[in-house]
């Protein structure tokens, strides 16, 4: 019989010291200020802009709310060509302001989209494109911008897995017109729930601020229509904490990806990437590849051999988004438009990767898939 000790899941929680949260309660318990852009949101803001090296940063109540906003501040509408391969709030977000998704495939190098498909998807609805940054994997950034420069298309990078990512000491989250994280619970750096739209200049942030706050620009102006997407004090604090710690928290994953490596290199049909020259990761998520003809099982095969041993591996992005029944019918959303992404799709595990996983742990895993 298992017990809660036996079972190794996908990820842990980084949590604040609770001594530590508490006195921030205490504070915020003394100034009677709960939410609406109080002392700490305004102080996690600014440390979040100096740990992400980012000009002007948005804090949100999940990871959703900045893609949805990103859309309405740019006026996006039409068409966005985005991918399948992804959480399915990147999509659900085009859905939700009136936008059909076209889906391109993905380069099979990175996870994101691949740059030499993309002109072959622009009609004269597309008004911007919508690329994932997926497990932290740092998309072709230059050849997207090029293509969206020659059409007048808009960029909105969906970087809910990019927390801290740079290329050559700059952030990720500065390219494109704006860039989302998401501070979920199963993220490198949490909130609880929480995320942010990161954006150039002030004037932007000012409206992104408007709009997350029903578009008021003062007790009786509306300025935009716009929705309650603010982050409250509680959680604030909460970030202010955790951003001292994400940089041991993103060093043990470190360990915990360079040890899968050691050890799977010689396992025939276990594919997975190295780090990418020049890159700072975060190693949020660690996927395999698994080739069934060479390993001799099937990914679902070892998936559930994982399971009964209490390894929660998990199956992300399985099924692709462009699955669902919700976008099934989609023009692009055809097996044959996407072959990369489903061959992804149908080959990918997420091993268990986080701050607290110890070696016995990384052992168990390691053996049962070494066999
Ligand atoms: N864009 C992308 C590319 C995304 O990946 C996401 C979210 C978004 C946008 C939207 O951001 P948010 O609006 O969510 O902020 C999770 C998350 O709910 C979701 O945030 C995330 N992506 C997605 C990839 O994964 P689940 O359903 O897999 O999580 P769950 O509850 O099964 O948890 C996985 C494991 O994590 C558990 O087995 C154990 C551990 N865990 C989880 C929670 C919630 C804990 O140890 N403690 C916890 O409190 O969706």
């Amino acid at each position: 019989m298992k017990t809660n000790k036996d079972i190794i899941t996908v990820t842990s929680p980084l949590l604040p010291d609770l001594d530590e949260f508490n006195e921030m309660l205490r504070k915020i318990w003394d100034n009677k200020w709960i939410t609406n852009n109080g002392e700490f949101h305004q102080r996690f803001e600014a440390a979040l802009c100096e740990y992400l090296k980012v000009p002007y940063i948005s804090v949100f109540t999940n990871g959703t709310l900045p893609l949805i906003t990103a859309l309405q501040a740019l006026n996006i509408s039409g068409e966005v060509i985005t991918t399948p391969y992804s959480f399915v709030a990147t999509t659900h977000s085009l859905w939700w302001n009136g936008i059909k998704p076209v889906f391109v495939d993905i380069d099979p190098a990175t996870g994101g989209i691949d740059p030499e498909r993309i002109e072959a998807a622009i009609t004269p609805r597309t008004t911007a494109i919508m690329p994932v940054h997926v497990y932290g994997k740092p998309c072709r950034t230059r050849e997207i911008q090029d293509i969206a420069d020659k059409y007048g298309l808009r960029v909105i990078y969906d970087a809910a897995h990019a927390f801290g990512i740079e290329v050559d000491g700059k952030s990720i989250l500065t390219e494109g017109d704006m860039s989302t994280l998401s501070f979920h619970a199963t993220k490198v750096f949490n909130t609880v729930e929480g995320g942010a739209l990161v954006v150039h200049d002030a004037k932007t942030k000012q409206r992104i601020d408007y709009l997350k706050n029903f578009g008021f620009a003062g007790e009786t102006e509306v300025v935009a229509p716009g929705i309650n997407g603010k982050m409250d004090e509680l959680r604030a604090a909460y970030g202010l904490l955790n951003l001292r710690q994400v940089d041991a928290c993103i060093e043990a994953r470190r360990q915990v990806a360079i040890r899968y490596r050691e050890a799977l290199r010689p396992v025939n049909g276990i594919n997975f990437w190295d780090d990418m020259p020049g890159v700072r990761h975060n190693y949020s998520y660690f996927p395999i590849f698994v080739d069934s003809e060479e390993y001799g099982m099937t990914r679902d095969e070892l998936f559930m051999k994982l399971r009964e041993n209490g390894i929660l591996a998990r199956r992300y992005f399985y099924p692709l988004i462009s699955d669902f029944s919700t976008y099934r019918g989609l023009p692009s959303a055809t097996r044959e438009n996407l072959p990369n992404a489903t061959r992804m799709a149908d080959t990918v595990l997420c091993l268990p990767i986080h701050h607290l996983l110890a070696e016995a742990d990384l052992a168990r895993i390691i053996n049962l898939i070494v066999k």
